[in-house]
């Protein structure tokens, strides 16, 4: 067929199919059916290159009119196109607002809160009060009254969140409260707890964020000794682990208790057999604590050779952890409601 034949016929045959194209995509598939670099129309025009030399020009010339004229055509119905598209779109996501809401479920509080409170309320039978403290500290108060001196690697920038104040920061323990509440007690016996969030700039891992929840408790007066220390943890493990926990007391080192023990109950996973959560030892380490610090003692207004007292921290994040078996601590912080309606 000589190629003048071929630029009329496809002409014919592009006009025709693009008055059956009804919809944006078909539009799309036509034009590169046509126009495109692998279009019926460019590898015509390619083909031209074989032509003799005295028809090229003329029919080069045709062959780009009808360029001209099917791209016109394509422009010509476009908008009409385009106008229906939307129409359909909008008639397909109407929004019916007479329709009744979603209900949205009561909600329930945190997993850590739920703790926390599992733990005031313990205490607050030995006679314990919750404070609330401030999670903006001044570093004098985080560090320096707590007697963790300058040196101290829990002072480095890298495991704290200053403020462009560097005498200011978030808090990385409940501690600095404690010496607000003695500062405001003093010389009156007291016996606390301080719950709340606390932060560390770490790296996140399954088992450390840089936020979490620690609660603390206090305890200053006239005739307070290890024994009464031991008494009290001794009575919370049985009422947060069952009454048959069984406890030790490892000795231990916080700055701000002299001296110090960790307390670890016996693992309630393996009933002491050694498992993978307790490493094999038997005992999940559960809180720190210690006889206070004479000289946190002084600076929060008692005198060390009339008054004593014992103080004890732990997080409620890694209770819940070996209670229920979480193996990944940012599930608390993620705001996942599959995970938080576990509980
Ligand atoms: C831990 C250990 C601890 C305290 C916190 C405290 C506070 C004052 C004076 C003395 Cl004002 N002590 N708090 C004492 C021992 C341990 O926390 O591992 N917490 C997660």
């Amino acid at each position: 067929m000589d190629k003048l034949k071929q630029i009329e016929k496809l002409r014919d045959k592009a006009l025709a199919e693009l008055k059956r194209v009804d919809s944006l995509e078909a539009a799309a598939a036509w034009r590169s059916a046509y126009l495109g670099r692998k279009g019926a129309l460019t590898q015509l025009l390619r083909g031209l290159g074989r032509v003799p030399a005295t028809e090229r020009p003329r029919l080069g010339q045709l062959g780009n009119e009808l360029k001209v004229d099917l791209e016109e055509a394509y422009a010509e119905i476009l908008p009409n196109l385009k106008q229906a598209a939307l129409r359909r779109s909008l008639e397909m996501e109407r929004v019916d607002v007479t329709l009744p809401g979603r209900p949205l479920g009561p909600g329930r509080l945190h997993l850590s809160t739920q703790i926390l409170r599992e733990i005031y309320a313990i205490f607050a039978q030995m006679g314990f009060q919750v404070e609330e403290t401030p999670e903006v500290e001044l570093d004098e108060y985080n560090f320096t009254l707590l007697n963790i001196p300058p040196y101290h690697p829990a002072r480095d920038m890298w495991s704290s969140f200053y403020t462009t104040d560097n005498r200011v920061l978030l808090r990385t323990h409940t501690s600095p409260g404690q010496i607000r509440v003695m500062r405001r007690y003093a010389p009156e016996p007291i016996r606390v707890m301080l719950p709340g969030k606390c932060y560390r700039y770490e790296q996140v891992t399954a088992r450390s964020e840089i936020q979490f929840h620690q609660v603390e408790g206090l305890a200053v007066g006239r005739q307070i000794s290890m024994a009464d220390l031991k008494g009290v943890l001794i009575e919370f493990a049985r009422q947060m682990f069952g009454e048959e926990t069984r406890v030790r007391f490892r000795a231990s080192h916080f700055p701000f208790t002299e001296p110090s023990a960790e307390m670890d109950i016996e693992c309630f996973l393996c009933g002491g057999q050694g498992c993978r959560v307790c490493k094999h030892t038997g005992w999940l380490e559960i809180l720190g604590s210690g006889m206070v610090h004479p000289q946190v003692l002084t600076n929060g207004g008692y005198d060390p050779q009339i008054f004593s007292g014992f103080a004890f921290g732990m997080g409620p994040e890694r209770i819940a952890m070996l209670k229920y078996r979480i193996d990944d601590i940012r599930y608390f912080f993620i705001s996942d409601l599959r995970f938080l309606e576990q509980f």
